[in-house]
């Protein structure tokens, strides 16, 4: 079997592989992606489900790094829907040649760093072998579905599909009983555009979840006029706010605000900014006070558009704070429970017994379906990370070393595992943000401490374990001055039965992430060991920053919390 040698295999063509394989490129590195499917996209390509689109804006959630294709590109709405996103990514995959350095249908299986030579050694699912200096995992944060496993599942007749597995041949929904498990965003974006062309559809529901409309609008010649003459400044913008969206959060504390004031700014803010609203004040996730003032006003809202009463306490949210877990953003999903062919199915109140050879059995009845459709989200963040036997030195799992929830210098790299990168994974601001923004600062990063190797004749780099540790701490006591650990959620392992509960995404917010990595690179790689030979062979440290665990600033001097105004 013939071993590829390459510089770089990145694993994963979606938004992330692929700006990373373009970051690489220009700085004249051999860049091999591997892609388990059998085409560009990612999630964007997996998701095809009714109704899906991105709850950033279209002019915010897309490649920042050639002014050339952001004046060419024209969205058509301000929140693409899949297939548009799909087109664009595809657009860019052929207007940089980039396709010629993918390998679809190859997923990785196994990565194992060889010490002496200082180099991965990958086996893919095609029988192909690959040698790399550098590994870079790029397989997204909600790409490995998950679904439970009822009694009778195997006796069920009709069809099964998981969101987040659409076949690729349209389904067609018409005279069809149909049933949505889950109400996370793709359940919510779904259910409308299913109930206008299905006979029946029942939405089985155990979160009521807390939603903002998408309040969506084409995208007029105007509009797109203006964004692309000051599209640099709305990009800065985006880039030095907190989540990297293209504005700014308020200044004020939600508990400054006299009731009136703050029923216009929430007024104002549920008909324009979507998931924005949650940065009207400053302080809606932070205090638990503030949080009620916004919580409150959602509920009534949504309330005051569903038409049968005995509904309304069941779809109305309250069991967590507002944006503790990801809320929606929708097109009239609470609407559609006023059609007639629409019915929410309690699983709280009335669990799923089985399945049958007919449908599904709760405590009170039994259901007829053709189709079932599972909205039950994903493994988050890690389950796409160890899928693969990934082995480091010593011959230690990246499963084993993660054993207890997953462990980084700055979101990108972990001790034992040289020259492994890890894009918009656990510890990096990720899900709490446009995740376009990481994905671009991280790719352009790696990119540099790659060339930086080569300058100062570095083989090898190493996260400490000093530094992945004080990192973790951080990232915790970030999250501690928010309202995100008081929920259960997938930024925490709740969303897995059995998984370490630890806070993974970083909630400093991407302008404090984006400093701190800078602060890494230019003080000479703080946190990370950079050797002249393969520890196996003596190496030792080149760097200025090896000894420095501590990259973040100590407590109070770090940037605000996520979502205080800059
Ligand atoms: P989410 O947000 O994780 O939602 C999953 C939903 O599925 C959520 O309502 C879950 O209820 C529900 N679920 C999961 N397991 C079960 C079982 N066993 N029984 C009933 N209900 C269940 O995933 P999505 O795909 O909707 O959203 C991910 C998107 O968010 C992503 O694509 C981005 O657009 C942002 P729970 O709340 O856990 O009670």
């Amino acid at each position: 079997m013939t071993m590829n040698e390459v510089d770089v295999i990145v694993v994963g063509a979606g938004f992330g592989g692929l700006r990373a394989l373009h970051a690489l490129r220009q700085l004249g590195k051999r860049v091999q992606v591997i892609e388990a499917s059998d085409d560009v996209g990612g999630v964007w390509y997996a998701n095809g489900y009714p109704g899906a689109r991105c709850d950033v804006e279209s002019y915010d959630y897309s490649y920042s790094f050639s002014p050339e294709l952001e004046q060419e590109w024209v969205w058509s709405e301000r929140y693409a829907t899949q297939p548009e996103i799909l087109r664009y990514i595809r657009h860019v995959v052929e207007r940089f040649g980039l396709r010629q350095h993918i390998r679809f249908e190859c997923r990785m299986e196994r990565a194992e760093y060889d010490e002496a030579a200082a180099r991965w050694r990958i086996t893919c699912s095609d029988g192909s072998q690959w040698s790399a200096q550098h590994l870079v995992m790029a397989v997204g944060q909600l790409s490995a579905p998950k679904a439970p496993t009822y009694p009778g599942q195997e006796l069920y007749a009709g069809q099964i599909i998981h969101s987040a597995l659409w076949p690729k041949e349209p389904v067609d929904f018409a005279g069809k009983r149909v049933a949505i498990i889950g109400t996370g965003s793709s359940g919510m974006q779904m259910t409308p555009v299913i109930a206008r062309q299905a006979a029946h559809l029942t939405v089985f529901q155990r979160t009521p979840n807390y939603s903002v409309p998408a309040s969506n609008a084409p995208v007029s010649p105007e509009e797109d006029r203006l964004v692309k003459a000051h599209y640099r400044q709305r990009r800065e913008q985006a880039w030095n706010s907190p989540t990297g969206l293209g504005f700014l959060p308020g200044k004020k504390s939600a508990l400054e605000a006299t009731p009136e004031e703050r029923e216009q700014v929430y007024e104002a803010a549920w008909h324009r900014l979507g998931y924005g609203f949650a940065l009207t004040y400053f302080d809606i996730l932070l205090n638990k006070q503030a949080n009620d003032t916004a919580a409150e006003f959602i509920r009534r809202k949504i309330a005051s558009v569903i038409d049968k009463p005995e509904l309304r306490d069941k779809l109305v949210p309250r069991d967590h704070a507002f944006a503790a877990r990801r809320p929606s953003v929708d097109s009239g999903y609470f609407q559609a429970f006023n059609r007639d062919n629409v019915e929410l199915a309690d699983v709280r109140e009335s669990p799923i017994v089985e399945f049958t050879e007919q449908g599904i059995r709760t405590t009170p009845k039994s259901h007829a379906f053709d189709l079932i459709i599972f909205a039950t989200g994903f493994d988050a963040f890690t389950g796409s990370l160890l899928k693969p036997e990934i082995i480091s030195r010593g011959g230690r799992s990246l499963r084993e070393k993660w054993a207890a929830g997953p462990v980084t210098q700055l979101g990108v790299g972990t001790h034992g595992f040289p020259n492994f990168f890890v894009l918009v994974g656990p510890g990096s601001p990720s899900l709490l943000s446009n995740v376009m923004v990481s994905i671009e600062e991280q790719s352009d990063w790696f990119a540099r401490m790659m060339v930086d190797m080569d300058r100062l004749g570095v083989v090898e780099a190493e996260v400490t374990e000093a530094a992945e540790q004080a990192w973790v701490a951080h990232v915790n006591a970030r999250a501690q001055e928010t309202l995100y650990p008081t929920a259960n959620s997938f930024y925490n392992g709740a969303e897995v039965p059995g998984k370490p509960r630890v806070f993974m995404p970083y909630s400093g917010g991407v302008r404090g992430y984006r400093r701190l990595l800078h602060k890494c690179a230019d003080s000479g790689y703080l946190g990370f060991e950079l050797r002249d030979k393969p520890l196996a062979q003596g190496g030792q440290a080149v760097n200025a920053g090896a000894g420095v665990a501590h990259v973040a600033p100590p407590q109070g001097e770090a940037e605000p919390a996520l979502p205080q105004a800059a």
